[in-house]
């Protein structure tokens, strides 16, 4: 194992350059292979096109393409000249795009060709930012602009507290908000995970999760960078190729959705898993009950871990000690982690368990703060200094750390956050659409199924699938709900306020 010491993610990445130059940074399905000698100059090449379409340190490259090689070297090359990467999810529309570019204010969009349309190019346009275009071969302009450019000859003079990267996400109201993550949020996470798994140059991680995610981009890619490791790249998940490649790999990250379907094939068992060294989960809970499938299945526990956009990672059960199914560990080195009481309620159990509560955490990996949101970064901090998480949770006799509800009304659907309010808007705007509520209920491939409760106005009769249809315009596909259930009326409290508990509890056996 080697012990990543640096507190920058760039001065990762030359590390394994220079100790190790021939060694195999990335191989593609088809047998590419990236040398890390190779990675410093495709990355000076991209970071000179990039400046050559006049982005600076500090300015914001916005990235909204399919995975690709070319996408990982573009996320490096703004590591490298201080750009701050900006990865959106291809899923999203182009009014959500809209807003995106309005928000940040990008120098430069890069967007996959099949995206581009017309309504993105006018939201560009208006916007006044620069489109370029890279699809999922890594074709399109921007590859144009980087075969043409010579390697940039500029070190930057770069600082842990420069930005690196501002990741949307979600809030439970209003809109999206960038998360604001330095290098050394980056380097912090990176560290503490290649150090708590272990992870060496012997390692190679086979790479299934898309880029736009701090588990794909910054757990995935940084910690194996940190370790001087390798990565097996894979486009896109499908379980049975995954199944196929786990004989030449040692670790694999994935969401708990990812588990179920490898564990739905028969083929997967003892023999497909035998040469592993880690399974990792995360981004969702994972039942306890699939921990168990798995390891009576193939032999493997399972190692699941806590992280957020906000805080790269916080939490993980050990790699050599116990590995609780249910529970998410105790805190990474370096992170503190306390649990404040919920109003009425707190304090610490009298067998050494603690109540369950918020989750606050603090460290070098909790972010700068939300982008141009002082008062929304305020409200998210304690007075002390910790990060409000909005999820709840409790500590065991053994300091494990189990994530128990989450205090904001979130569903997370195969390891994507979809906030209901957001839906619950674009529904109530569609003609014929008295209210609705949405809520999760419980999916056996996503984990939680989002699911629409509508009540239509007098005399509108509207149909299910018409409802998705216009909902798919205005929302990103993976926010779209599985069903859309009528009901005459939503169920209120005393206070006016939909009871979603009720409805999760009359709907809970709609996916079984
Ligand atoms: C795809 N679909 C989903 C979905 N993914 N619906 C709900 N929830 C999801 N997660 C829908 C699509 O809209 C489409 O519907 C249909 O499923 C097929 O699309 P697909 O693209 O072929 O899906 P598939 O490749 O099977 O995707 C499933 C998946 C993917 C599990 C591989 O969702 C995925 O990569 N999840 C990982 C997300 C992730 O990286 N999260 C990390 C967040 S960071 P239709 O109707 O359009 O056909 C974080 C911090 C931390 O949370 O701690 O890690
Ligand atoms: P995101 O904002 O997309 O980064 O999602 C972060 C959220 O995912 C956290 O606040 C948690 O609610 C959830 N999450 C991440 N890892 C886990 C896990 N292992 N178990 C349960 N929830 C998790």
């Amino acid at each position: 194992m080697t012990e990543p010491q640096h507190s920058d993610p760039l001065q990762c990445l030359e590390a394994g350059w220079r100790e190790s130059p021939d060694a195999p940074f990335l191989t593609t399905v088809v047998g590419g292979v990236v040398r890390y000698d190779e990675l410093e100059l495709i990355t000076r090449r991209v970071a000179a096109a990039l400046r050559a379409q006049g982005v600076r340190k500090g300015e914001r490259v916005c990235v909204m393409v399919e995975k690709s090689v070319e996408a990982v070297f573009l996320y490096i090359a703004c590591l490298r000249m201080g750009a701050a990467f900006m990865p959106l999810n291809t899923a999203y529309t182009a009014t959500e795009l809209d807003y995106f570019l309005g928000d940040a204010e990008p120098r430069l969009l890069i967007i996959d060709p099949a995206l581009a349309g017309e309504e993105v190019r006018a939201a560009a346009t208006h916007r006044t930012v620069h489109l370029l275009t890279l699809d999922a071969q890594g074709e399109g302009d921007f590859t144009a602009a980087v075969d043409s450019a010579r390697p940039d000859p500029i070190d930057e003079r770069l600082e842990a507290q420069d930005l690196a990267a501002l990741v949307y996400t979600s809030g439970t109201t209003g809109r999206s908000k960038g998360a604001m993550l330095t290098r050394a949020n980056l380097a912090a996470g990176a560290r503490g995970l290649a150090q708590a798994w272990e992870v060496g140059p012997r390692d190679v991680l086979l790479h299934v999760l898309p880029l736009f995610h701090v588990h794909g981009l910054f757990m995935a890619i940084n910690t194996v960078l940190a370790a001087r490791a390798g990565i097996l790249f894979l486009p896109r998940f499908e379980a049975r190729e995954a199944c196929a490649l786990l004989p030449r790999v040692t670790l694999f990250m994935g969401v708990p959705t990812h588990y179920t379907r490898l564990l739905a094939l028969t083929e997967f068992g003892r023999e497909t898993a035998a040469h592993m060294r880690l399974f990792v989960s995360g981004s969702a809970p994972l039942l306890a009950e699939t921990h168990r499938e798995f390891e009576a299945r193939c032999g493997q526990r399972i190692l699941e871990r806590y992280g957020m956009t906000e805080t790269v990672v916080l939490a993980s059960n050990p790699l050599r000690g116990e590995r609780k199914p249910g529970s998410v560990g105790p805190p990474l080195a370096g992170v503190d982690i306390r649990i404040a009481p919920l109003a009425g309620e707190g304090g610490v159990a009298a067998d050494g368990e603690t109540h369950a509560g918020m989750i606050q955490v603090r460290g070098p990996n909790v972010f700068a703060g939300y982008w141009r949101a002082p008062d929304k970064t305020r409200e998210s901090f304690t007075q002390d200094g910790f990060f409000i998480t909005g999820d709840v949770g409790r500590f065991d006799e053994d300091g494990y750390l189990y994530i128990v509800g989450r205090a904001r009304d979130l569903i997370i659907s195969g390891g994507y956050n979809v906030y209901p309010v957001e839906v619950e808007e674009a529904l109530d705007a569609l003609p014929g659409v008295a209210e609705s509520a949405v809520i999760g209920l419980p999916h056996r491939d996503f984990g939680e199924g989002v699911t629409a409760v509508v009540v239509c106005k007098p005399g509108a009769g509207l149909a299910e699938t018409e409802l998705i249809a216009q909902l798919k315009r205005r929302l990103a596909n993976y926010k779209i709900p599985k069903r859309i259930l009528f009901v005459a009326e939503l169920p209120r409290n005393t206070m006016g306020k939909v009871q979603k508990a009720a409805l999760r509890a009359a709907y809970a056996e709609v996916y079984r």
